[in-house]
Parts: structure tokens; C-alpha cells; sequence
């Protein structure tokens, strides 16, 4: 049996940031990756208009300043196939690709609580034994799609937004419909619209979305990035999402009709998500909440043309952000075009697949390809597809059956040596995910570090630290209108799953200043065993 002292799963920006931080500590490390390349939901999210939501420049690695000069970011929001390349130069520039097997699924991993080991099994039926396991799966990345009657009668092509196909897809000539109004249904709907002979959007919810405000990042742009690249990423953080700008700490209940117009006006037009950081209590506050969901509504109604589109279009039941927001390039424009067409599913919902297209109640819409842009099984999918077994073979997915439970969204007890990177509890999709990666790797790192320098061979996250961690979690999501609106964040996108709340809401400021505390404190909430213990506390 091969050993290494760390297996990482996933070779997305997590995965390979944990590669080269434990190499460098001089730990053997394998990276088991499933799919056929690296770059995680880069990898796979192909779809047609695939764009960052977060600035370039903070969507980067910090760790080298190397690498931050040498790169060059050609727009303000870099598109899926920039990132892509981004995460792949990363990779030679760092030789980790040795380290990497593609095309390797870890199907099972089995603590062993006399020797404090994992014993992880592949699909290739390879067994391999390491110290640490460490799942660097994605929040985003296990696609969930609705099944509905007919759906193998259709003689046309079904995609999903989230696996993309490797080859190229073509729109010239055909009926396509998209059936989702998150960020991926909104981002390609322009650019399928310009392609397709007709095009059918078939919107459950409405969404509230904010121009990308995109350009080309001109040479003296990049200049002035690099010459206080340090500076922003000290921005990013201490800010409580991790994006390169100063948040406005001012209550947008705190100032006259005329001036939040001017602040909104702004931001709408050159912060993309971060408008959601125009004041400070967005988030926190109906009535604050409310003036920026009014101003948005405005916005929105006045780029469609069409009063009976516009009306189904400008989001209505759910407080801005509660859910989260797209950032898009001509989302809304695109229905002024004559060959796209809005289909309202919660009016009508969809009935079944015929061989011809898609039946709603009302109608039947005659399509050649229908893309699923219907979104994630969220944070917990990817991580609860493997058979994790800890202590006593007790199961991840029976340890989360009503939800899942972390200290600090890193460690789970009766599953010694595992560490989770922007796991559930963590400030994960709430934040810029590479702040929050970047972060959270450091800091396991150390931990390890730690581990080593004193012996230790056993960490693992105890009970009633880890009770009280979600119980935090929630207070904090309590505090904001997350839990108005159901929600991917809530667990409410898929039928059944628990609904708690899956993120950290309190910033990327306080979850570091928290992390802190715990290491200073020894790990606290973490017991740290010189040799295996054999029975669960
Ligand atoms: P999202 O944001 O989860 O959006 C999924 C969309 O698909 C959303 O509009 C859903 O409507 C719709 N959906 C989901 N299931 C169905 C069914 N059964 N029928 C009709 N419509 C459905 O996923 P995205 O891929 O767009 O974005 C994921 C993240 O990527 C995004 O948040 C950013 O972080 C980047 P609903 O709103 O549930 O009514």
C-alpha cells in the first residue's frame, strides 16, 4: 500500500494551494482528482459566458509574489477559459501536476483508530494509507438537475451547465431553451441568445442581478494593481468579504434620499457584487435592504423593453442578496431581442419532455437542446458523495443526517485527521473563496506544523466545540436577512436536505481573528493526541 502523509481530494484553486503549501512543508502529498483536468468548477463550468463574479486581481493566489507580478489579468472580471489557463500556468509554474493523478476518484476513505491513518480507496482500486485527509472538494461542484416525465423521449441534447462537455457546443440554427436564473443561466443567456436561432428562459425565480461593468485591464491599470498588490490583498482581508475595496460603514438609513441615490448610482456601476457592500446593513436590515432592492428593481425594469417581461422579470419575493445575487453582461437586454422568449415556470410550471421539446402548462416549446442551469447539491454534495467512515465506521453521512456539524468548518469529531477547506461553517461562498482558501490552508498548515513539532499523531475536533460552533454560526446568520429568503445558503435547493445554514456570516475579518484565538489557544476545540485513541470520548 502506498503512503503519503497527506491525500488532498480535488484539484481545483483548494486543492492545489494545500499541494503546495504542505510541499513546501516538506510533507509527501498526493492530489486525487476525478475529472480529467485540473482546475475544479474552472474546469467543468465551460458553459458559454462562464465569468468570475469577483475582480480579477482579488481571484488570485497571494502566496507568490512572483506570480502576482508575472500574471497578467487581461479583463477586470476574467472569463472562465483566462481562469482556467490562470490555474494551469500555476501548476507548471509550480511543478504540482507530479503530484496530481486526473482521472483518480477517491470512492472511500476508512479511519483506523489504532494508527491514526486514512485508508482511502480509488476508483482505479488503488488503496493508499495517509496521516491527513484533506477534502478540498468545492462548495459548488456535485450538479443537481430535475428529472421530469419524457426526459429520455427527447430527441434533442440535454447539458448541464455544471459539466460542461469538453467539445465544442454550437447554438447556429437551433431552438435552445435554459431552463435556471442563477448566476449561470443569467451569464449565458446573452451569449446563447446571440447564437441561437430562439431562445427560451425558463424562470422559476426572478433574480436580482448587477451589471459585471467589465473592460479590458489596460497596461497602466495592471501597473498600479501590482505597484500596491500588497495593500489590496490586506484590503481584502479585513474586509468582510474579501473583495479589493473598502466597504462604506455607513448605515443606508443614515443618509437622505439624494445622497444613497449618488453612493447606489456608483456602485452599480463599478462594484458588480460588492454593491452589495454599498452600506454596511444591506444585509443586516429590512428597511436598509429595502432601498437597495427599490433602487435595483428601477434598474432593472428600465433595461426591458417589454412591460408584461419586465414585469416577470424584476425580482419581487425575496430581500436583495437574501439569495445570492448574479453579476451579469446584458442579462436583462437580452429579452428585448425578438428571438428570446421568457418562460414563467412558477406560473406555468414544466409538465413533462415530449420528443419535440419542453411541455409547460401552458404550452409546448419546440426545442433542439435544452441546458440545465439548475445549480448545486451546496457545500455538503461533494463531500457526502465519497463514504467517509470515522471512528467506529460511523459515516460523514450519518453524522450529517440533520445537517452538518464542524468545528470551524474544519474539523468533525469522530473523524480524526480530517480537514476541510471552505467546508460547511466556514465563511466559504459568503466571502471571496480564494481569501477565504488561502486563509483557512495557512492555518491548517500550522496546525500540522504544530502537530509535528510536538508529537502529536491525532487532531480531532471535539464534540461540544463543535456544537457550539454551529450554534454561533447560526446566531450570526440569525443577525442577517439570509434566512428570509430560501436558499442554496440555507439548504433549500435541494428537497429534503436539512435546513440550516450552511455558511459563515460574520466576515473573513472575524472568522481569521477567530482562528487566530484558537491556535493562540492551543487549538482549543481541537484535541491533540500523542498516540491513537482508540474509543470516542
Ligand atoms: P443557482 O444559483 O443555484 O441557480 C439555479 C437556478 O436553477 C435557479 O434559478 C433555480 O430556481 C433553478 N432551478 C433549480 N431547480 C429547478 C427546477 N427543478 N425547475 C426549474 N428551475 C430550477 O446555480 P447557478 O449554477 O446559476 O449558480 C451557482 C453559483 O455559481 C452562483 O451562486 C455563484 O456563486 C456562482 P429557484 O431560484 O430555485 O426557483
Amino acid at each position: 500500500m502506498q503512503k503519503f502523509d497527506a491525500i488532498i481530494v480535488g484539484a481545483g484553486f483548494a486543492g492545489l494551494r494545500a499541494l503546495y503549501r504542505l510541499r513546501e512543508m516538506g510533507k509527501s502529498v498526493r492530489v486525487l482528482e476525478a475529472s480529467g483536468g485540473i482546475g475544479g468548477v474552472w474546469y467543468h463550468n465551460g458553459y458559454p459566458g462562464a465569468r468570475c463574479d469577483v475582480e480579477s486581481y482579488d481571484y488570485s493566489y497571494s502566496f507568490s509574489p512572483e506570480l502576482e507580478k508575472e500574471w497578467r489579468w487581461s479583463e477586470r472580471y476574467a472569463t472562465q477559459p483566462e481562469i482556467l489557463r490562470y490555474i494551469n500556468h500555476v501548476a507548471d509554474r509550480f511543478d504540482l501536476r507530479k503530484d496530481i493523478d486526473l482521472n483518480t476518484r477517491m470512492d472511500r476513505a476508512t479511519y483506523d483508530e489504532d494508527t491514526a491513518r486514512w485508508t482511502i480507496e480509488t476508483g482505479k482500486g488503488e488503496t493508499i494509507s495517509a496521516q491527513y485527509l484533506i477534502m478540498c472538494v468545492g462548495q459548488l461542484s456535485t450538479t443537481k438537475a430535475p428529472e421530469f416525465p419524457g426526459q429520455d423521449d427527447f430527441a434533442g441534447e440535454i447539458i448541464h451547465s455544471g459539466v460542461w462537455p469538453d467539445r465544442e457546443v454550437t447554438f447556429e440554427g437551433k431552438r435552445v431553451g435554459i431552463i435556471g436564473t442563477g448566476s449561470s443561466g443569467m451569464q449565458m443567456t446573452p451569449v446563447v441568445a446571440r447564437a441561437a436561432d430562439h431562445l427560451t428562459v425558463f424562470q422559476r425565480t426572478a433574480n436580482f442581478s448587477v451589471p459585471a461593468a467589465n473592460a479590458p485591464v489596460s497596461d497602466e491599470e495592471d501597473r498600479k494593481v501590482k505597484a500596491n498588490y500588497a495593500e489590496r490583498r490586506q484590503q481584502a482581508l479585513n474586509s468582510p468579504t474579501g473583495l479589493g475595496f473598502k466597504p462604506n460603514r455607513q448605515s443606508a438609513l443614515d443618509v437622505d434620499d439624494a445622497e444613497r441615490e449618488k453612493v447606489y448610482e456608483a456602485a452599480y456601476h463599478r462594484l458588480g457584487f460588492g454593491f452589495a457592500l454599498a452600506y454596511h446593513d444591506i444585509l443586516l436590515s429590512k428597511p436598509a435592504n429595502d432601498t437597495a432592492a427599490e433602487f435595483l428593481r428601477r434598474k432593472i425594469g428600465a433595461l426591458i423593453d417589454d412591460p408584461e417581461t419586465r414585469d416577470k422579470l424584476v425580482p419581487k419575493d425575496h430581500a436583495f442578496a437574501a439569495r445570492r445575487p448574479s453579476v451579469d453582461s446584458g442579462y436583462f437586454q437580452a429579452f428585448n431581442r425578438d428571438n428570446v422568449e421568457l418562460a414563467d415556470i412558477r406560473a406555468h410550471p414544466i409538465v413533462e419532455f415530449t420528443p419535440e421539446g419542453l411541455r409547460t402548462e401552458d404550452k409546448l416549446h419546440k426545442l433542439d437542446m435544452v441546458i440545465f442551469a439548475t445549480g448545486f447539491d451546496a457545500f455538503t454534495g461533494s463531500l457526502l458523495k465519497p463514504e467517509i467512515k470515522g471512528r467506529g465506521g460511523m459515516q460523514l453521512r450519518e453524522k450529517w443526517a440533520a445537517g452538518p456539524v464542524t468545528q470551524l468548518g474544519i474539523g468533525v469529531a469522530d473523524f480524526p485527521n480530517l480537514l476541510i477547506v471552505v467546508g460547511p461553517g466556514s465563511p466559504s461562498l459568503l466571502s471571496n473563496v480564494m481569501v477565504s482558501i488561502e486563509e483557512q490552508i495557512d492555518w491548517m498548515s500550522d496546525l500540522v506544523a504544530h502537530a509535528d513539532a510536538q508529537g502529536i499523531v491525532e487532531i480531532e475536533a471535539e464534540r461540544a466545540a463543535e456544537q457550539a460552533w454551529v450554534a454561533h454560526v447560526n446566531e450570526r446568520a440569525q443577525e442577517t436577512l439570509y434566512m428570509t429568503a430560501a436558499s442554496y445558503y440555507n439548504g433549500a435547493e435541494v428537497a429534503g436536505k436539512p435546513r440550516v445554514f450552511m455558511p459563515y456570516s460574520g466576515g473573513i475579518r472575524n472568522y481569521r481573528r477567530i482562528l487566530q484565538q484558537c491556535a493562540d489557544d492551543g487549538y482549543s476545540g481541537f484535541a491533540l493526541r500523542r498516540a491513537p485513541q482508540k474509543q470516542a470520548r
